[in-house]
């Protein structure tokens, strides 16, 4: 898979892709990750990429042009897949919106800063707006690595063996289970005899139930979206 973003601060997206899981995921050529300067896509001396909104108004506007020409050109290199324009109006993402779009071979992201994009950049450019959450953050850049971190994980390869059991959960639309590690105890604070006892069919039933209860108590709705697992458990 190939991922692009557009924006006007490539290190503040591109550190995050030089770390880890994505770093791994990069070096491995399981997934290319280009961080295009929207500046570059200026016409004029100073490279505005802003301008007044029309009909007045608090803070500037980003310019159409710009982005046309930078998805344009990237799209020349021979690269379609979708546009995706991150905005507090788009579809809030969730699971099932990350693995649509980590099923496409190529991605353009497009992060906007100041008072938003202007509305042509909407209508004629984007193929989805999304966003990753309510509440306010100062530009799309935040959202793009969410959302990327969360589509490249999702790529064949990118997790190792003890890190793919991780995403199960949240697919089967649960909460994680409580996890402890060494030592037994610390502060007075012990770890539930059943996870040191060594009965692996213990085990994964008081994990099923503390799953189940989790859910319950804190993301009812989470079980509600289920249908069935609600039925069967409440
Ligand atoms: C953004 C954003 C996502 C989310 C995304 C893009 C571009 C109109 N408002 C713009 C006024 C306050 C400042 C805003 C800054 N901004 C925010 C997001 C997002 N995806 N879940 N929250 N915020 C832009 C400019």
């Amino acid at each position: 898979m190939r991922i692009d973003l557009v924006t006007i601060f490539p290190p503040l997206v591109a550190g995050a892709f030089e770390q880890s899981i994505i770093k791994r995921a990069r070096d491995r050529g399981i997934v290319e990750i280009h961080v295009n300067d929207l500046r570059e896509y200026a016409t004029d001396r100073h490279r505005t990429v802003d301008d007044y909104p029309y009909g007045g108004g608090a803070g500037m506007v980003m310019k159409p042009e710009p982005w046309f020409r930078a998805v344009e050109h990237l799209r020349e290199q021979g690269h379609p897949g979708p546009c995706v324009l991150l905005t507090p109006q788009g579809r809030r993402l969730d699971q099932a919106l990350v693995r649509r779009l980590a099923a496409e071979d190529r991605l353009i992201i497009l992060c906007g800063r100041y008072e938003g994009v202007d509305e042509r950049v909407r209508e004629h450019l984007a193929d989805i707006e999304v966003s990753i959450g309510d509440y306010v953050l100062s530009g799309g850049e935040p959202a793009a690595v969410v959302l990327t971190d969360a589509v490249v994980r999702l790529q064949p390869g990118a997790l190792g063996s003890s890190e793919s059991t991780v995403e199960e959960s949240f697919s089967e639309g649960l909460l994680e289970y409580p996890q402890y590690t060494r030592p037994p105890e610390f502060r007075g604070w012990r770890v539930p005899d059943v996870l040191l006892s060594g009965d692996h069919g213990a085990v994964e039933r008081w994990r099923r139930e503390q799953q189940q209860h989790r859910t319950r108590r804190r993301r009812p709705d989470l079980l509600q979206e289920q249908g069935d697992v609600s039925e069967a458990t409440s």
